[in-house]
């Protein structure tokens, strides 16, 4: 079912001033940035070969990405793995009683549909599903 993995959540205050790090120092290059209001958050990417680093920042307060800065400060927040077909991958673990946080897919940032497992099912690391549907990933 997992492809390979997508890329690497990291929440983050303000993307511009984390970004500094990994460009300045690790010498990443990063993409624009990209608002998902579905999630409350403005997303970047900074590919790493063929995974990416993404950084995550809250547009709301009640973003899920800020209850976690608030209860943990800045650092890693998920990780994605690609699959094929995300609907399909949702009703098969959902028939495995696997605990979800989206019961359905969902829009994700660069033409992605996604799908979260709640951290509980997943050995506590927040688990996100993305397929491909556009030309960016
Ligand atoms: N990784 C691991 N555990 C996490 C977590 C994370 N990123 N976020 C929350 N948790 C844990 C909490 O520590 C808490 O554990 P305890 O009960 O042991 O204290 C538990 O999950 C519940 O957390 P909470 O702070 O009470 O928060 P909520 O239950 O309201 O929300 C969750 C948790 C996972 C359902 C919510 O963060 C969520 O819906 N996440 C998926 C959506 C998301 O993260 N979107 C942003 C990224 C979007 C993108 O990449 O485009």
């Amino acid at each position: 079912m997992l492809k390979k993995i997508n890329h690497i959540g990291i929440a983050v205050h303000d993307i511009e001033e984390a970004a500094k790090f990994f460009t300045e120092h690790l010498g990443l290059k990063m993409g624009g940035i990209e608002e998902v209001p579905e999630q409350k958050v403005k997303v970047a990417f900074l590919p790493v070969g063929e995974v990416r680093l993404e950084l995550l920042q809250p547009t709301s307060p009640e973003s899920a990405v800020a209850k976690f800065l608030e209860k943990n400060g800045p650092g890693f927040h998920h990780i994605a793995y690609q699959v094929d077909d995300v609907a399909g991958a949702v009703e098969g673990l959902k028939a495995k009683e696997v605990k979800m946080v989206d019961q359905t897919p969902r829009r994700g940032a660069h033409d992605t549909l996604i799908a979260f497992l709640h951290p509980k099912a997943s050995g506590g690391v927040l688990t996100e599903l993305v397929q491909e549907t556009g030309h960016h990933g």
